[in-house]
């Protein structure tokens, strides 16, 4: 059987909008980007893009019971397509809540990368070693945590404490998702997980306060103390309040965090954009954002290949 052929920006199947099988999409849900412009700023070649989901199809790989949203299907065919578009080579691919910890749709994509997708998956408390070895087979290299409200349930500390320890001898990360306001109560917890650790978009600051703030500051003192925790310097688009499609509010934030901790950032476009409510991001401004906070080619260079390559493509 031949492999799926990616379906570009510009294709007549790219643009889409529902949800398949017994599944309708939420009403409010904004679909991704029906038209991204190429953008002006070309990535390195071997680029990757280290944060962006499948959903689905979910008539072939059906949404969680426990999920909070009930997206449009966004399949991995469609991932490979903007990939190509932006001028990336590789994706790293997290788990998304809609799909709770049931892995499939991610295995599928990353079985049928040709090696171009690692994985970032969510497992539940009884997961078996054989599970987590065929996960690891596939192609996945850490397990994601996911603490915004809005997301999940609480899931008990000691439970994740574990699942971290049981992923470590393969070699696996954690991803953790959180919103600034909780991470006086989460610094400890975060600061004891055994492996290292990778925070999804900065910690989601508040960008109307100040870089040089309180609570941005606590943030920079948990990478600074941990050598082993690193950012995501992704999603503008959720954290901007001066809005599209410069994201100008977010710069000094993510360039803070990529001039400080050069070897320790990982960039992301976030697609197909779960939960966003203001607008929907073009994903080619979202690549035009790259060289205003990684303002050298040395430090493109580490962000969109050394760092992911060293993380993820060292087995
Ligand atoms: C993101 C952000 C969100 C959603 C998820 O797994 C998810 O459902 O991560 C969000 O709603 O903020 O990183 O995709």
């Amino acid at each position: 059987m031949s492999a799926p052929q990616p379906i570009r920006p510009g294709d007549p199947a790219w643009p889409s909008s529902a949800a398949s099988g017994p599944f309708t999409m939420d009403r409010d849900w904004l679909p991704f980007h029906p038209a991204p412009r190429r953008p002006r700023f070309v990535p390195p070649k071997g680029s990757v893009d280290a944060h962006c989901h499948v959903f689905g199809p979910g008539a072939q790989f059906p949404y969680a019971p426990e999920r909070r949203y009930t997206p449009c299907d966004a399949p991995k065919t469609k991932l490979w397509g903007l990939r190509d578009y932006l001028g990336f080579e590789r994706n790293v691919i997290v788990q998304a809540t809609c799909h709770g910890s049931d892995n499939r749709a991610l295995v599928d994509a990353l079985r049928a990368s040709d090696g171009r997708a690692r994985g970032v998956a969510a497992v539940a408390a009884g997961v078996t070693d054989r599970e987590l070895a065929a996960l690891d087979a596939a192609g996945v290299r850490g397990v994601r945590f996911n603490f915004v409200k809005r997301l999940v349930d609480t899931t008990p500390r000691e439970v994740l404490l574990e699942i971290a320890r049981r992923g470590a001898p393969l070699g696996w990360h954690v991803v953790i998702y959180f919103e600034a306001a909780e991470l006086p109560e989460l610094y400890t917890f975060f600061a004891s997980l055994p492996t290292t650790v990778v925070v999804d978009h900065m910690g989601r600051p508040d960008v109307t306060k100040s870089v040089d703030g309180p609570e941005f500051e606590l943030f920079v003192r948990l990478m600074r103390e941990h050598p082993d925790i690193w950012s995501k310097v992704s999603c503008p688009d959720r954290l901007s309040k001066s809005g599209a499609p410069e994201y100008d509010d977010v710069v000094p934030f993510a360039r803070r965090i990529v001039e400080t901790f050069p070897d320790r950032v990982l960039w992301g476009t976030d697609w197909p954009h779960p939960n966003m409510k203001s607008h929907m991001p073009d994903d080619g401004a979202l690549v035009d954002f790259i060289p205003k906070v990684a303002t050298t080619a040395a430090l493109q260079h580490r962000l969109l290949i050394d760092n992911p390559m060293r993380l993820y493509w060292s087995r």
